[in-house]
């Protein structure tokens, strides 16, 4: 994979090659926690994601090993050391909680985003995972733990209520209750995992992933994903749906006419266009 680096981050990595972005945590030494600049950083990236017409996957993962014990992450959540008494505080002394806008943004973007997760995927790491599209796990050294109620940082979103839409009532309640430690294995039978992968071929077989959904239908693909969405998502759902239903609509030769007629300051003529059942 050739892949080319498309800005340099301090907190991140983010490069892109043939249709895919591929966006990294970088705070190896830390298993991959988010502070304030991480996530503005992640947001940065993800929107010009989601901005290029040339990007149809975005893997997200985190860089790894440690060079302090060689062990992976995928993300630890939110840096406990940035964490202030109203949220996690950045240079600029403001607390923020903004994870949660690059949770909507992956859940809202008309494009795949797949967690390629080589290590711990703990708290608001875990809670990534979960809202992305498709996960993929390391079978050696992939771990899952939701440590949110240890640390009285709760994700009560999409971390936990859509989590138990995944794996069901019973099992999402165990992991936040008991916060044990999964392996990939366990996250792939309890259904949060599509695939356990070894590790040396990860990154490999989420490119190749990556490369499949790119081969189908974009139209099909964003349609499918805000489908998905749709239901678990309320009126927001129903909103990101009807927006590209309204975008469809706009490319019929009525649309045409009914813009037309406005500007032309006459009423429209529908009467060539068909009622198809
Ligand atoms: O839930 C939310 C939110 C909800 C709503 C709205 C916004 C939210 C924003 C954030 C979050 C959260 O993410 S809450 C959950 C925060 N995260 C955690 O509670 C996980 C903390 N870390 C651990 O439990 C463990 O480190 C680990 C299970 C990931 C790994 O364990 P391990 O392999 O034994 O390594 P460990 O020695 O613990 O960690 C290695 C180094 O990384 C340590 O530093 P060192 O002693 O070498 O100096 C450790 O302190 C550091 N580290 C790990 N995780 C974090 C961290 N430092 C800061 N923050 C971390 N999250």
């Amino acid at each position: 994979i050739k892949w080319k680096t498309v800005k340099e981050y301090e907190d991140i990595t983010y490069k892109k090659c043939d249709g895919v972005a591929r966006i990294a945590f970088n705070r190896p030494e830390v298993r991959n926690a988010f502070r304030p600049k991480t996530v503005a950083e992640l947001y940065e990236a993800f929107l010009d994601a989601r901005e290029d017409t040339s990007i149809g996957v975005v893997l997200l993962s985190g860089e790894g090993p440690s060079p302090k014990d060689g062990k992976y992450a995928f993300c630890s959540g939110g840096d406990q050391n940035a964490r202030g008494f109203q949220g996690y505080v950045d240079d600029d002394g403001m607390p923020r909680l903004n994870i949660l806008e690059v949770q909507r943004l992956i859940r809202f973007m008309p494009k795949v985003v797949i967690s390629v997760v080589p290590g711990w995927c703990v708290g608001g790491g875990h809670s990534l995972h979960v809202v992305c599209d498709m996960t993929l796990a390391s079978k050696e050294h992939a771990i899952f733990k939701q440590t949110d109620a240890d640390v009285t940082s709760f994700d009560g979103g999409y971390g936990s209520a859509y989590l138990a839409k995944m794996v069901g009532q019973k099992k999402a309640r165990e992991i936040f209750f008991l916060g044990r430690n999964y392996s990939a294995q366990d996250a792939y039978e309890m259904g949060m995992v599509n695939a356990v992968i070894p590790h040396d071929e990860l990154e490999d077989t989420a490119y190749q992933w990556a490369q499949e959904v790119l081969a189908k239908s974009p139209t099909s693909i964003k349609m499918l994903k805000f489908a998905f969405n749709l239901t678990d998502d309320g009126m927001v759902g129903q909103q990101v749906f009807a927006g590209e239903a309204t975008r469809l609509a706009y490319m019929t030769e009525e649309a045409k006419e009914g813009r037309n007629a406005f500007l032309e300051k006459r009423k429209p003529n529908f009467k060539d266009i068909k009622w198809i059942p």
